[in-house]
């Protein structure tokens, strides 16, 4: 049965009234919730892109629930007066072809003014373009591969797309810094390498090799692997045969973890380093106990080490997220202020996405502020300016930091 309730004509006005003022003053976050000189409350969007389902879920939603963070304390503190903003996030599985429908979607959409994403280098080569026709900035957390800042040249680079930033150090910063390490001070001079033939896997993988060989050290085999299979015998037997003191894997955790475990198990008991792609929690549940003594080196200092990401870590624990920031955690808050920070230099009474989104480019572009990361800030290129990596080691089944560094 239906219920029917009366009201008086002043309670019907006063409840008009209330409505109107929430029309324009948006949720009820305060006063300054309306523009700088008293405009509407504009919705604006911030777009994700990252893998949100599949193997590489577990850094996918914690790129997803650290931008909900950014956005929830911006709003919170109505940081830019007149804008509420949004969360819209699209998965792209970590594969291109839905990386691609989901830049065309947030594209499509005339509300969002900035994408935090993508994951994969090689998802980002298909996204960038897309968001650059658009004019959407898109700033990555966690794409290492120089050409998507720099293009194919690295003895000429040119800056790909001006819509384009990243919060992580490049590969070309990534790569070099493990060949130190695991020559300098594991005192491995022998390696052979593996990548999965991805852009980022390959470029690694590379770039590694090129250091290695400078620093005096011989790669005594250069293999390769599918990342769909899931037995690498092929790989592991040729490179048993040429008897490294490690190995260096380019490629992301889901293939790394039974690589680690079925080089020990064929009796290549070497450590295996990777990159930033298989630091993570899931790489040693897949490894077991083999992948103890196994190296990654990561972007930045470690997260919880840092004064700078106490505030970080405490408000994502306090939303009680069902997934941890993972790797790219604190990169992705950044991300996603480096936009909220540039449209705030940007954003008047008047303004609409439309015409703030030209102005976003430069603005990202001039960021400076001190993040949860460190400074945060772009060079020429769209490129973060901080080159601090940590080396990690799994000891007692956890990623220990072991050394950490500005690479010079
Ligand atoms: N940077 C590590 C994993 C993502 C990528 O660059 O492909």
């Amino acid at each position: 049965m239906r219920s029917v309730v009366k009201y008086s004509a002043p309670v019907v006005a006063a409840a008009m009234l209330l409505s109107a003022c929430g029309s324009r003053g948006g949720d009820g976050e305060g006063a300054g919730a309306s523009g700088g000189e008293g405009g509407n409350t504009k919705t604006v969007k911030i777009g994700v892109i990252a893998p949100l389902s599949g193997d590489l879920a577990p850094l996918g939603l914690g790129i997803k629930n650290s931008v909900d963070l950014a956005v929830k304390k911006a709003n919170q503190s109505n940081l830019v007066p007149g804008v509420k903003f949004e969360v819209v996030a699209k998965d792209d599985e970590g594969k291109t072809d839905p990386a691609k429908n989901a830049a065309t979607q947030l594209a499509a959409d005339p509300d969002v003014i900035g994408v935090v994403g993508t994951l994969n280098s090689s998802t980002g080569q298909v996204a960038s373009p897309v968001l650059n026709t658009a004019k959407i900035v898109m700033v990555s957390p966690a794409n290492t591969n120089p050409t998507l800042t720099r293009g194919a040249d690295p003895a000429n680079p040119k800056r790909m797309y001006p819509y384009y930033f990243r919060t992580a150090t490049t590969d070309a910063v990534q790569g070099p810094f493990a060949a130190r390490y695991l020559y300098n001070k594991a005192g491995k001079k022998t390696v052979a390498t593996i990548h999965d033939k991805k852009t980022y896997g390959q470029g690694l993988a590379s770039a590694f090799a090129t250091e290695f060989k400078k620093l005096g050290g011989k790669v005594v085999a250069q293999e390769t692997i599918n990342p769909d299979d899931a037995n690498y015998q092929a790989a592991v037997s040729k490179v048993k045969g040429a008897n490294p003191a490690a190995v260096y894997y380019g490629g992301e955790f889901p293939q790394a973890g039974p690589l680690s475990q079925q080089m020990k198990a064929a009796g290549l008991n070497v450590p295996l380093m990777g990159g930033d792609g298989i630091y993570s929690a899931d790489f040693i549940k897949l490894a077991g106990k083999s992948g103890e003594g196994d190296l990654a080196t990561s972007v930045g200092a470690p997260t919880e080490s840092l004064d700078s990401a106490k505030t970080f870590v405490s408000d994502y624990n306090a939303q009680k997220y069902p997934e941890p920031y993972e790797a790219y955690g604190a990169y992705s808050y950044d991300a996603a202020n480096s936009i909220i920070n540039g449209l705030k230099s940007v954003w008047k009474s008047d303004s609409t996405v439309a015409n703030a989104r030209t102005q976003m480019p430069g603005a990202v572009g001039k960021v400076n502020f001190d993040g949860v990361t460190g400074k945060v800030a772009f060079d020429s290129y769209g490129d973060t300016t901080t080159r601090i990596l940590t080396v990690y080691q799994v000891k007692g089944g956890k990623w220990t930091a072991v050394n950490t560094e500005e690479f010079k």
